[in-house]
């Protein structure tokens, strides 16, 4: 990192590895802060165990869920933060005006701790005020049944919530009778459920945690696992360790894509040592993917015309793309007319360096390649999921041992609550299962997602917002519109463990439900309850919380949504009292919809719990023709480049934060201490505007309409980005992003591509 002389306030470098003592430093102050000395931090063993809870902090699967506790930095934040014995009681609300707290920080908000009782909001003295589970329910009820259309409610989830949960909502939903299903999905790895199932007939993954032992090469694109799948780091160097190349495309120097301390190897620990982690690092311009890979698919048809030519047998798997796939030839041209120039520009990576990684992934056997937020959230998104599929579609590498391929997940059952039906486009199946089990027929016109539904909201169209955790208002786009059309509602519901911002923008009335957290302990009339969860390698198994409820009048998500759904529904003839009291009655009815859960109850309970079958895994191809298909993106124009002089900028997560929820003002691994308001630049696009590291600058978005968008007074950091890319954190970046800039295939909106221009500051 080339850093200059100069001094700046909370910004230095950060020499040592990923992982290692900063890491164990880090989860004792999280404990220390959260939960106090001696409470509860027994919590920290019960991660991930065969009778413990699910970490809710990735969807990283387990090893089996058996082994013995997988230290995780980030993991037990996120344990903490949800067992942190503050608690945000009704003394709380009555103490601020709601006014009062707009003004504070979102860390501040959340870390006022667990919300203890139901709220609603008083216009009168504009605190929210304790109310009782039956007064919340009745005034939610009214408020839904006087809507004049059930499409004019939208029904967010955010994917924490359970299988159980998830289903039961949905069902409630559909039951009222719309598909706005908006979910924080739709923000996330919607270029991944649209892409791939066009690509390879499944919008998941295709490998499992075995696959990547026997990988012979493995790229990773577009996402930072050091901090936001830190388990995966013991994967990825033990297949460093083995010698597998491992090629990243990554605008940033990400600490934990270059060398690992595993905090669970004592010789490590003790002797300083690391693994490196990335054999090649790629710094490739923000939204430069497209160029990449659509220039090592061109050279992998150069090394294989030439080995050819040279009497191999070719560089392709060509019986595989003869027996499985359809689209070769149209692909095939496609890169052909595609010029170099175009990549190079657009990559910002020189023709060598491409063929280079070409020439690795030709000569691997098996090969898996790994993406996340990097890939999906541009206007391409779709494309870039499905060109990366092409790719491995040219050498067989899908459906084999030790290859395919590999979306990082999100949120820790984001997978999950979409395979139980939280969707606005539903399919043949999911309406018939419902019809069939519950005896009603439920809506299948297309509802909203959430881009679709922020927009309704907006216009007025929408009057009720109903969110199953979450933080809807500050993750999605352009808060100016946002927020300002979220006032607008009648009604909004918040179902969560904590306070945010979302909570703060009025409705006529706004309710607010506190609900049990994944780590506590949910007795329901039958007993202990325990809920599932779907990780991102289609893995389901149980989670159970141990602890003692944040507070006596909390109740679980599906307690709270069946109530919710016999208040709105009187006379609904689905057994809601009788599934919330038996979640096992929940899954038979899981089971009853979707066959794939087939057994559900019984497969659960085994060590570990059992894979959802992947038609793709097996080279069965779910599309139409039953094949799977090379698909053409669109040529690297040049009017999908910034204007000159313009910067891209993305927006990226900072180490010591849950999406919207800033557990603290630190980026460790990237030097950053005690602030937020920074904005990385390479030192020669400083240069060239004749400002210096540590300036203060005005970065202004250069909105294609919709008024000024801009930040100001943010400080320039000097860092090894790729030229012409900017990066600053997630959420704060939100402001400089339209609400029509998404991609148009998936609705997920371009937070990692938004051409902007510095100066600076006033
Ligand atoms: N601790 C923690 N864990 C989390 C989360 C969290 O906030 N905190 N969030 C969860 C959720 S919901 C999600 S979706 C995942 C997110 O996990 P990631 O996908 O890792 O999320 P981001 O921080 O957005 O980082 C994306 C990475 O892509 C890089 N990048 C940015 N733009 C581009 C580009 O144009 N091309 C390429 N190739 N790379 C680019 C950035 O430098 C960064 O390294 O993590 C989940 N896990
Ligand atoms: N600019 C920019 N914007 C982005 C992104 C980006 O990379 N850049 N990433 C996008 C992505 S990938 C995502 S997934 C979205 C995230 O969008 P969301 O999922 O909506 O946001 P979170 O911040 O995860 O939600 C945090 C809140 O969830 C509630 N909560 C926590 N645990 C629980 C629980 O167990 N139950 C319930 N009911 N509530 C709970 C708490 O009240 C907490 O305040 O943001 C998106 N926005
Ligand atoms: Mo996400």
């Amino acid at each position: 990192m080339a850093m200059s002389e100069k001094k700046i306030p909370g910004v230095s470098e950060y020499a040592a590895p990923a992982g290692g003592w900063g890491a164990l430093r880090a989860v004792a102050s999280a404990v220390r802060e959260q939960m106090g000395v001696g409470r509860e931090t027994s919590a920290l063993k019960r991660v991930n165990q065969q009778a413990g809870f699910d970490c809710p902090g990735c969807a990283w699967p387990d090893p089996q869920h058996t082994s013995s506790f997988e230290f995780c930095e980030n993991g037990a934040k996120a344990v903490t933060w949800e067992a942190t014995a503050k608690r945000a009681t009704p003394e709380f609300f009555a103490a601020h005006t709601v006014s009062e707290l707009w003004g504070w920080h979102d860390h501040a908000l959340e870390n006022e701790g667990r919300l203890t009782h139901p709220l609603a909001y008083d216009h009168a003295s504009d605190t929210y005020r304790a109310i009782g589970w039956d007064e919340a329910m009745a005034r939610i009820g009214d408020r839904l049944r006087a809507l004049p259309d059930p499409n004019m409610a939208e029904f967010y989830t955010s994917g924490r919530a359970s299988n159980e949960a998830a289903f039961l909502y949905q069902l409630w939903a559909r039951e009222y009778g719309t598909n706005n299903f908006p979910d924080c999905s739709n923000m996330c790895h919607e270029a991944t459920s649209v892409g791939l199932p066009e690509s390879i007939g499944v919008g998941k993954g295709t490998v499992t945690l075995e696959d990547f032992e026997h990988c012979d090469a493995l790229f990773s694109i577009g996402h930072n696992p050091g901090t936001n799948h830190p388990r995966m780091l013991g994967t990825l160097s033990e297949v460093a360790q083995r010698g597998v190349p491992i090629i990243v495309f990554n605008p940033l120097p990400e600490r934990g894509l270059e060398r690992f301390t595993n905090p669970q190897s004592p010789t490590q620990m003790l002797t300083g040592g690391s693994t490196p982690i990335a054999s090649t690092y790629y710094k490739v311009k923000v939204g430069g993917d497209l160029a990449v890979l659509k220039g090592m698919m061109k050279s992998l048809l150069d090394l294989d015309a030439a080995d050819l030519a040279a009497g191999g047998s070719g560089k392709l798997d060509r019986d595989f793309i003869a027996t499985h796939t359809t689209g070769f030839e149209a692909l095939a041209a496609d890169l052909r007319a595609t010029a170099w120039a175009a990549i190079e520009r657009q990559s910002g990576l020189a023709r060598a360096e491409i063929e280079a990684a070409a020439q690795v992934y030709a000569k691997a056997n098996r090969v898996i390649v790994c993406y996340g937020m990097g890939i999906t959230q541009h206007r391409h998104g779709t494309e870039n999921v499905q060109q990366l599929a092409n790719l491995l579609l040219l050498r067989g590498n899908i459906g084999r041992k030790g290859a395919g391929i590999c979306p990082l997940r999100g949120h820790s059952n984001v997978q999950g609550d979409r395979t139980v039906g939280i969707t606005e486009k539903p399919d043949r199946a999911l309406l018939d299962g419902i019809r069939k089990r519950f005896g009603f027929t439920p809506p299948s016109a297309h509802g909203h997602d959430a881009v679709e539904a922020v927009k309704a909201i907006c216009d007025g169209r929408s009057k009720a917002l109903i969110c199953l955790g979450g933080n809807l208002a500050v993750a999605m786009s352009d808060p100016q519109a946002t927020f300002a059309g979220m006032a607008r509602l009648d009604l909004a519901v918040h179902i969560a463990t904590k306070l945010n911002r979302s909570h703060l923008i009025l409705a006529r009335e706004s309710i607010i439900l506190p609900c049990l957290g994944r780590t506590e302990l949910d007795v329901q009339a039958s007993g202990f309850q325990s809920v599932t969860v779907e990780d991102s390698m289609s893995m389901v198994h149980a989670s159970q919380g141990r602890l003692k409820p944040a507070g006596p009048l909390l109740k679980s998500e599906p307690a709270i949504v069946a109530m919710l759904a016999r208040a709105t529904l009187p006379h609904s003839r689905v057994e809601w009292e009788a599934m919330a009291a038996d979640y096992d009655r929940i899954r038979d009815a899981i089971e009853a919809v979707f066959p794939i859960f087939a057994r559900y109850n019984e497969r659960v309970r085994a060590p570990g719990g059992f894979r959802l079958y992947i038609a793709a895994s097996e080279r069965v191809w779910a599309t139409p023709d039953q094949r799977a298909h090379f698909l053409l993106a669109p040529g690297l124009a040049e009017d999908d480049e910034p204007p000159a002089g313009a910067l891209t900028l993305t927006t990226i997560r900072s180490h010591d934060q849950y999406n919207t929820t800033i557990y603290g003002m630190d980026d460790r691994y990237r030097g950053i201490s005690g602030r937020r308001d920074v904005i990385f630049i390479h030192p020669q696009d400083l240069a060239d505007r004749g400002l210096r590291h540590g300036d203060r600058i005005d970065v202004e978005a250069i909105a294609s309409a919709g008024g000024e968008r801009a930040v100001r007074g943010y400080t320039a950091v000097a860092y090894e980005i790729a030229r012409g890319s900017v990066a600053m954190y997630y959420p704060e970046g939100n402001v400089l992003i339209a609400l029509h800039d998404y991609d148009a295939r998936s609705g997920t909106p371009a937070y990692k591509s938004v051409p902007v221009r510095i100066a600076a500051a006033a």
